[in-house]
């Protein structure tokens, strides 16, 4: 069987909407009930969970964002009682107080057969040994795949982060044919297979990244060293965690399920963009008991896809993630996106695949931005002037796609700290100045 839950994968458009409207009038009626917080939302809008009579009267209800979760730390948005939440998990994010998500033990059943959907999906299956190298703990990364994959019936080795050489022991010593971990892990842990010379040894047909933006040269790379397909995995904590929506094996954007989840893109005027078009991503809940959300403004930017898949799934599908909103950099008034700069990076041979962007404002006031880049091995010939010509190389490239002039600082392999978890690209001096 091809589904782990065929019902709900390839239902129909109209049998679904009636089952979203279903869940979505069920979803307002507890936070209506149960959470203050929204229910002086809806009484300043004037709107009752009753109101709902479509799927697009969504757009009159209120819309959550991070703040809010901030703001009722750390459990002031949970719809049941404390007796009924059977775990919770914590993100840190940049500022301020982590936000604090909760299940009730149906919601963690709900979430380890999402998890198991989306490894069907990948191709993962009871026969396979599933490493799972993102941490685990407060993060939802870990645990939320440990479930997922325990109920698929994989092998499931509980690796955590750290220890690079002996994740890649124990990858050869166990047989281990899927990895699990961030992309910026994969690429470390590529590196160190390849300075290991082990690459030969390990039996991984494929992998599943995610947790952090990541680009389609970056995925060409990873499939290339290991020698196995890569699938882009995204999730958020604030929805449920990791799991939310997955790549199918024709890898051409992600399934995003709408039994689970009504989905909407939004421009910056706050309208549903259509097909093909750039936009926020924001989810509600539909099936969560102990943190349900409406409206949640993700801060992730996507494209809507046609939904039609080749997989026969019929859900939603949206593009990998272009980047986060408030992750734009604003440089002398352009635009730009650290993914933009990934891509360009990643497919010049001379370097590797490890990069920072800093960024500074100079005694006339004007930001200059450096993207620091390592060389790779085998572009290091000695001689000075053909590391000039790299670094002309690099600069014309990113120029030719940020149409605007960035310094690029070239240093040794391994200078640039590699991560076990998700990296820190960018690094802005221009507040303190
Ligand atoms: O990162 C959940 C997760 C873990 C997903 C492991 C996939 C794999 P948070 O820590 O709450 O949850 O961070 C969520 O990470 O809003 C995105 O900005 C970013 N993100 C997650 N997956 C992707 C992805 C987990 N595949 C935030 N591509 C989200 C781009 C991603 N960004």
């Amino acid at each position: 069987m091809k589904y782990w839950q065929p019902e709900y994968e390839t239902m129909q458009k109209d049998e679904m909407r009636q089952l979203q409207l279903k869940r979505l009038k069920k979803t307002a009626a507890n936070v209506y009930e149960n959470v203050p917080f929204y229910n002086e939302k809806f009484k300043s809008l004037g709107i009752s969970p009753e109101d709902i009579n479509s799927i697009d009267d969504i757009s009159h209800l209120p819309l959550t964002r991070k703040p809010d979760l901030r703001a009722n730390y750390p459990f002031g948005l949970f719809a049941t009682s404390k007796k009924d939440i059977v775990r919770i998990h914590a993100s840190s994010g940049t500022s301020g107080k982590p936000t604090v998500v909760g299940y009730t033990e149906n919601d963690i059943r709900t979430w380890a057969d999402m998890m198991a959907r989306d490894l069907k999906m990948a191709g993962v299956g009871s026969d396979d040994i599933f490493q799972n190298s993102l941490n685990y703990g407060l993060f939802t990364g870990g645990l939320g795949f440990h479930n997922g994959a325990e109920r698929l019936g994989a092998m499931t080795v509980p690796a955590g982060t750290g220890n690079t050489a002996r994740q890649l022991e124990m990858m050869q010593d166990f047989g281990v044919t899927v990895i699990n971990c961030t992309p910026s892990y994969a690429l470390y842990l590529a590196e160190t297979a390849e300075e290991m010379d082990i690459l030969d040894k390990l039996s991984l047909r494929i992998g599943t990244f995610g947790g952090e933006p990541w680009s389609s040269n970056t995925r060409k790379d990873i499939e290339n060293v290991f020698g196995m397909k890569a699938y882009d995995s995204y999730g958020l904590s604030e929805l449920i965690g990791p799991g939310v929506a997955f790549e199918c094996e024709e890898q051409d954007g992600l399934h995003i399920w709408d039994d689970h989840f009504l989905v909407e893109v939004l421009d910056s005027n706050g309208e549903q963009v259509a097909e093909g078009e750039k936009g926020e991503l924001v989810l509600t809940s539909l099936t969560k008991e102990a943190f349900p959300v409406i409206r949640y403004h993700t801060g992730d930017i996507t494209r809507l896809l046609e939904s039609e898949c080749a997989c026969g799934r019929t859900s939603t599908r949206i593009s990998r993630i272009m980047g986060r909103a408030d992750d734009m950099l604003i440089v002398r008034g352009i635009n730009v996106f650290p993914s933009q700069i990934e891509d360009v990076l990643v497919g010049i041979n001379e370097i590797t695949d490890q990069f920072q962007i800093l960024l500074k404002r100079n005694e006339h006031k004007m930001d200059e931005i450096t993207v620091r880049v390592e060389l790779s091995d085998n572009a290091f010939t000695g001689e000075l002037k053909d590391l000039a010509a790299v670094k002309k190389h690099v600069e014309n490239e990113l120029k030719s796609v940020l149409n605007i002039r960035t310094n690029v600082d070239l240093v040794e392999k391994g200078t640039i700290p590699r991560t076990t978890g998700k990296a820190k690209r960018v690094i802005d001096h221009r507040e303190a100045l």
